[in-house]
């Protein structure tokens, strides 16, 4: 069996804090000549700031220093800095077994004695850039997974799940503070024939052309999804649904005008759109969801290639229709009939 390969050896940012000019001189030059960037702070104040400033690789901590401790900062540096794992080297005095205690208790990661002895310096330093290499690595590959995660590879939309977080988020947001919220739900018109008709490629195509449509079209802090399949999502956040329609509208026109772009040639959509204050105070994102549902249908069974609001009859968004817009506004007697579809 092989080892895997060691990952080579870079020059990394070194921040030494020490009260003691002398002693944090000592250390930075050693680190220095080692090849490495040295920052040098001499307290609490300083060391944040570097760390806010530069990407720090490697601490060297003096463990008793005035106003804030060692200790303290360590557990400041660990708490703010979640996402990157900074090895944290205390620098104590010689047998202070109760410092070493209370280093570890904070977050260090290994301990020099002072004086602090060169060999003992690059030997620590070594070893504790090796355990940053492999944590940004580990830290990078993360980064990476999470994207895979939440990314829809097709249309370079977030996916279902980053949908269904954002969905509770954004509900729970409005129903506390009783702002509007609406939700969007579109699916492309007789998605199946162009599969069977031009085959899968071209039916990612389209996806694709969707993907980079909403992508264009739609803006913070509107959000837009790839549901699942051919359908897809946006969230309008303090948006009424009637105003959301706005959005739909100018997503459906384009599609319409655009699409022809595509190897399928012209094709359609159609929007469901829902809104809170059409539900019942504090609806739940199942209730929403079904009402978007619930006008998608409508929008498709009512003849495609537009959008259709969900609203309880005699609501303003009912008097309001413009079949201009080819928006129709559904009746449904009530929430609980709607709740009771779903
Ligand atoms: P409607 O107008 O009623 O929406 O009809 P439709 O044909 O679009 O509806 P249906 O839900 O029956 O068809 C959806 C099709 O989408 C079926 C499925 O094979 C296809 N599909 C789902 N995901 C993908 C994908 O990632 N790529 C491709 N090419 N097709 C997909
Ligand atoms: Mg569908
Ligand atoms: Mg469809």
């Amino acid at each position: 069996m092989t080892n895997p390969p060691q990952p080579a050896p870079t020059s990394a940012h070194v921040l030494v804090v020490d009260d003691d000019v002398t002693s944090a001189r000592h250390i930075g030059d050693l680190a220095a000549n080692l090849g490495h960037r040295v920052s040098l702070a001499k307290n609490w104040v300083e060391a944040l700031r570097v760390f806010a400033e530069s990407e720090i690789d490697l601490v060297f901590m003096d463990a008793v220093m005035p106003d804030m401790d060692g200790f303290k900062l360590t557990q400041l540096i660990r708490s703010r800095y979640k996402k990157r794992y900074v090895p944290i080297v205390f620098v104590t005095g010689l047998n202070d077994s109760k410092a070493r205690q209370l280093g570890v208790e904070a977050g260090a990661d290994d301990f020099l004695s002072k004086p602090v002895e060169d060999l003992e310096l690059r030997v620590r330093l070594t070893a504790m850039l090796r355990i940053r290499r492999l944590t940004a690595a580990l830290e990078e590959k993360t980064r990476e997974l999470e994207i895979i995660a939440t990314e829809d590879k097709l249309t370079g939309l977030k996916n279902r799940r980053r949908f269904d977080e954002a969905f509770a988020t954004e509900l729970s947001r409005a129903n506390r503070y009783q702002k509007a919220f609406s939700m969007l739900l579109f699916d492309i018109d007789h998605f199946k024939r162009i599969n069977d008709t031009f085959g899968h490629a071209v039916g990612d195509e389209v996806l694709s052309f969707v993907g980079k449509m909403m992508r264009d079209l739609v803006r913070v802090p509107d959000m837009a999804f790839r549901y699942g399949g051919e359908e897809f999502a946006i969230l309008t956040p303090e948006t009424r649904a009637q105003d959301a329609s706005v959005l739909a509208e100018r997503l459906r026109k384009y599609f319409e005008a655009n699409s022809h772009k595509t190897s399928a040639g012209a094709q359609t959509l159609s929007v469901g759109i829902a809104g809170v204050e059409e539900l019942s105070p504090g609806a739940s994102a199942e209730e929403l969801f079904a009402a978007a549902d619930e006008a998608l249908y409508r929008a498709k069974s009512s003849g495609r290639n537009r959008c259709c609001i969900h609203a309880i009859t005699g609501s303003p968004a009912t008097q309001d229709e413009d079949p201009a817009m080819s928006t129709v506004v559904i009746p449904v007697e009530s929430t609980n009939e709607v709740a009771k579809a779903s």
